[in-house]
């Protein structure tokens, strides 16, 4: 950086002439040439020769028409174009052959000498667009490189002797050179001295702004961002401009003062150092209203979030001021979040375009960059809804920390995202507070890219770095990120490079840690004054109305104050980011308490199960295995049975009906993991054909979306999380591919899904279908503990214990009871997750099959399906009473039946775990007085449900009678490798099973 200045102020010594007139640009560039030729050793150039050439350069320049082609191909190459300095030989070789084949050289002249000075001028301009930005002066403080390297890349003219690298000299910087078709350093003219070239790209390229955009494979984008930067004077601002942006400063400013001021020992994670942050995002938001955005989604952390909440979505003061009060008391339910957690919905007009905006700010946990998925797909869905499908209308804003930017891997997976048909939201402006700390670890050893962005160079969106002292800066990059959104619906970075003025919070000490970082910030005047006193010495503002400004914002401050003090109450769901309108009643309860019964007409099952079996476009051949199975299909629809594909079709198919999306997202999901879903057709024939029988239901439809996903759980799980916030009237699941691995979104599950709603008061009704054998285990919540269960009369109990219950996790035993749960899902006057523990091998079960009568008008899902054999004709006479669920029910069935004990043991089916189902096992365990009680699981003892079941089975029973476990012994792993190992402990478990003497004297 320092040479850069150096270089500056040579090239100020020197004085720097625009040559204008084109007869004098002709004869600087020819006579001003360092190697002007001496007639005798190049006998082409000398004497008429060189003049006939000098003649035709110069009718070219005034008429490439005028020459005859092949010169106007060698002057437009010497000209333009050739940027790749490895060729160079390469191309000069090329034109001395050109010049030999036409007899004209023998030995480099000035032909030569031209074209050879007018490439390096054009590596010189290349040099500076791809690697200006490693010397620009980002860092507020001056004192860190934003890059992490202070090495200064050797092509750019950091001093004089530089030059030399392109085989230039000093003496060349006032010789006029032909601009290439890739610069726009040159506004309205052609060419420039070699001096100006260079200062007018140092202006651009190493002053306050640092673009990354030359990895972009696409040379309209390049050139769009070439144009947006380099061409001169773009960053001009009226008057007018720069007052909203000093007013704007002094609200962000005053609001951290204010807070410091008034509640000096609360955590609050202030925005100083950074508090331009405030008017960039006004400045993207004014700019994509203007472009007709009217929906802006915004994630963020916890960095200037109250600022955020106060100044740009406009929350009102009183009740962000409330929150410091501790005695303030939660009129929700639910555990609540702190202050600086909770969302935001607010539609408003905006000021600057006088549009209606609507901004959203999602809640979100502490977890860093947790929320950008959710964001995405909350985003993705409110395009959807509004039939915007190039992203004009609604956009979203990611803001990130550095730290977590380039540390946290779901950044990387939902940028992945960001370019899928089914995901893309086509577009998201990220802001990065790049305050060069995390918490207290130095970037040094936080990162190992250079920037903390290059995470966003994978999808090849430009990195717009910026000093955030630089309001000017910062407000001219906000402006062409949200044009570029715009312009190319594609992803852009926006790089705040500012410092932390406090400690990570306010109450920590940063001179611990940063000892001379900190010692430079605490001389660090702040942006507000800096701004100030630049406007007011050029007259844009006077002393007067500065501070007019400043009080005008800390009076409406102190009267929201006064305001607050009268809050005594906290109603979180004003806090809420996604309403849905209609849904509830006016105070936010749902409509009833009952759920009407979940089955469908015959009709449509049957009309459902034929589409099913069909492939409803013409000339459409699909592969031979799959007809087969298509005709299974219709053999079942025939006979009035349906496997689990087939239920989940009808229960799918029933939501188009009546106007429900339905949305199925998940690696894979198209055909299933396990073959049997079959939801896209593919064309044998024609490539990437394809066909929905779905979506050709009926004339008038819902549309059904299935999409497989990248291979990512943790990104798309959140992406499907917040597609399903936006609305209640629609079904929205997430398949893992198998169940394990859900854990790799489990900060998903834990933080938005398990407690969102206790959170933050929001419903949401996302379905997660875990494909579940032996392997993994959905953890099942404790909040549904239910210690007194009302008796069978209640009716109302089912749904309200569905109510309160934090999420619903079954696991089916038959495709009528799956059918039954997706369509309860929506059916409820509520929403709550739904984690449903899918089948592998049922899938294909025999027995594992239920008929349209389990799924007609009237029908409904079982909790539980209780034993309806020989068992329960005779309750009194049975010695064993099995619970169980899933899978592992047809292997006690089979085992029962070979060891002839019907009469003597009964088999339960616990279908919902949780919220679980007191009331119905309580009839169970009343009907069979004299059995023992057994649970039985496939699962090994510590990841199956035992742990769960145990104690709510005891509190049934009034803890007088025990639950014996029946089933694999703890282990580490989830599920051997070893086929055999595997068989020997089945074998093992039903024997004890069906052992009726297996815990005779045996106490508990
Ligand atoms: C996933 C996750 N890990 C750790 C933390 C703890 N934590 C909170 S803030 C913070 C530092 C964040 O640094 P940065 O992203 O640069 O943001 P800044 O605080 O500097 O604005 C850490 C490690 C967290 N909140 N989330
Ligand atoms: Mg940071």
């Amino acid at each position: 950086m320092n040479h850069m200045k150096l270089f500056a102020a040579t090239v100020k010594w020197h004085g720097i002439k625009t040559l204008r007139k084109p007869d004098i640009a002709r004869r600087a560039f020819f006579h001003g040439q360092r190697y002007v030729s001496s007639g005798t050793s190049e006998p082409f150039l000398s004497g008429s020769n060189s003049n006939y050439v000098e003649e035709m350069y110069y009718a070219w320049l005034e008429n490439p028409q005028s020459v005859h082609k092949s010169w106007d191909l060698f002057f437009r190459n010497a000209n333009a174009g050739q940027t790749y300095d490895p060729h160079l030989p390469d191309q000069l070789e090329r034109k001395a052959s050109f010049l030999q084949s036409h007899g004209l050289a023998q030995t480099p002249g000035k032909a030569e000498k031209l074209v050879e000075d007018h490439l390096a001028v054009q590596s010189l301009i290349r040099a500076y667009q791809i690697r200006g930005h490693h010397v620009a002066q980002l860092d507020p403080l001056g004192i860190l490189d934003a890059d992490l390297d202070s090495f200064v890349p050797s092509d750019l003219i950091t001093t004089i002797d530089k030059l030399g690298f392109y085989g230039l000299h000093e003496s060349d910087l006032d010789k006029v050179f032909q601009l290439p078709t890739t610069t726009f350093i040159g506004g309205n003219e052609n060419s420039l001295s070699l001096r100006e070239i260079i200062k007018r790209l140092e202006n651009t390229y190493c002053q306050h702004i640092g673009l990354e955009f030359m990895f972009i494979n696409d040379v309209e984008q390049c050139q769009w961002i070439r144009q947006k930067f380099e061409t001169p004077g773009v960053m001009k601002f009226t008057n007018e401009e720069k007052r909203t942006l000093l007013a704007r400063l002094v609200r962000s400013m005053r609001f951290e003062d204010f807070l410091a001021r008034k509640w000096s020992s609360e955590k609050r994670f202030g925005l100083e150092g950074c508090e331009v942050m405030i008017p960039a995002l006004k400045t993207i938001i004014d700019k994509s209203s203007e472009m007709g955005i009217e929906y802006v989604i915004m994630g963020m952390p916890h960095r200037g979030r109250l600022n955020v909440l106060a100044n740009v979505i406009r929350k009102e003061l009183e009740q962000i001021f409330c929150q410091f009060d501790p005695k303030l008391e939660a009129a929700d339910e639910g555990s609540g979040d702190v202050k600086y957690h909770l969302g935001m919905y607010h539609e408003r007009i905006n000021r600057a375009t006088n549009k209606k905006i609507t901004l959203s700010l999602m809640a979100n946990p502490s977890h860093l960059e947790a929320v950008d998925p959710v964001v995405q797909g909350k985003t993705k869905a409110e395009q959807f809804y509004r039939g915007d499908t190039a992203g004009k209308k609604v956009m979203s804003i990611l803001l990130h920390g550095d730290a977590a930017f380039a540390g946290q891997g779901v950044v990387y997976e939902t940028f992945h995202l960001s370019d899928l048909p089914s995901y893309t939201t086509n577009g998201t402006i990220h802001v990065v507070v790049n305050n060069q700390i995390g918490f207290t670890t130095d970037p040094r050893m936080a990162r190992s890219s250079p920037y903390p962005t290059d995470v966003a160079r994978v999808v090849n969106a430009p990195i717009f770095h910026v000093n955030a002292d630089d309001p000017e800066a910062v407000m001219y990059v906000c402006s062409v990120a949200a044009e570029w959104r715009n312009t190319f619906n594609k992803d852009v970075v926006v790089d705040l490079v500012c410092y932390r003025r406090r400690g990570h919070n306010e109450m920590d000490e940063p001179m611990f840690t940063q000892p001379l970082m900190y010692k430079q910030i605490h001389k660090q005047v702040p942006v507000l004054k800096k701004y100030a006193d630049k406007l007011i010495a050029d007259g844009t503002v006077t002393l007067q109305e500065f501070e007019e400004e400043i009080a005008k914002y800390d009076r409406i401050c102190e009267e929201a104050y006064t305001r607050s003090k009268d809050n005594k109450i906290l109603h979180i769901k004003h806090w809420l980011d996604s309403p849905w309108p209609g849904f509830f009643n006016v105070d936010g309860e749902p409509k009833s308490m009952s759920c009407p019964p979940t089955g469908i007409s015959e009709d449509l099952l049957t009309h459902i199960g034929n589409v099913a079996s069909s492939v409803p476009v013409k000339d459409f051949k699909i592969h031979a295995g799959l007809s087969r199975i298509l005709r299974a299909r219709l053999e079942m629809t025939k006979n009035r049975v349906v496997d689990w594909a087939l239920a989940e079709y009808m229960a799918f198919g029933s939501f188009l009906k009546e106007g429900i999306h339905v949305r199925l997202s998940g690696q894979d999901v198209e055909r299933g993991t396990f073959s049997h879903r079959h939801h896209v057709l593919h064309d044998q024939e024609v490539d990437k054909r394809t066909c929905v029988p779905m979506n050709h239901l009926w004339e008038q439809q819902a549309p059904y979306t299935v999409c497989n996903s990248s291979l990512s759980e943790y990104g798309v799980l959140g992406f499907e999380l917040g597609f399903a916030m936006a609305s209640p009237n629609a079904l929205v699941c997430w398949e893992a591919q198998f169940g394990d691995f859900h854990n790799t979104a489990q900060c998903i599950i834990d933080q938005f899904i398990s407690s969102g709603q206790a959170k933050w008061v929001r419903h949401n009704g996302i379905v997660l279908l875990l494909p579940h054998g032996m392997e993994g285990m959905v953890r099942a919540s404790d909040s549904d503990a239910h210690p007194q269960f009302p008796s069978k009369e209640d009716k109302q109990f089912e749904v309200s214990q569905l109510y309160e219950c934090n999420w619903i996790v079954v696991n089916c035993s038959t495709p009528a009871n799956y059918f039954h749960v997706l369509r309860r899902q929506i059916l409820l006057p509520f929403r709550k997750p739904l984690i449903i523990l899918t089948p592998k091998s049922l899938l294909r079960h025999p027995e594992a099959k239920s008929s349209f009568d389990e799924m007609v008008s009237g029908t409904t899902f079982q909790r539980v399906i209780p034993e309806n054999g020989l068992a329960a004709q005779a309750p009194h006479e049975v010695k064993r009473v099995i619970f169980c669920t899933g899978k592992v029910y047809y292997d006690l069935v089979k085992e029962r039946k070979n060891q002839d004990l019907e009469k003597q043991v009964a088999i339960t089916r616990l279908e919902q775990i949780s919220p679980f189902p007191f009331d119905l096992l309580k009839e169970e365990l009343d009907k069979y007085p004299g059995a023992d009680l057994v649970w039985c699981q496939e699962e090994h003892k510590n990841s199956g449900y035992y742990d769960y079941v145990k104690p709510r089975f005891r509190t049934i029973v009034n803890h007088t009678r025990p639950i014996w476990y029946v089933g694999r012994e703890p282990a580490a792993a989830a599920a051997t490798g070893n086929k055999n190992t595997h068989l020997v402990s089945l074998r093992r478990f039903l024997d004890t099973a069906f052992n009726l003497e297996a815990f005779e004297g045996k106490t508990f």
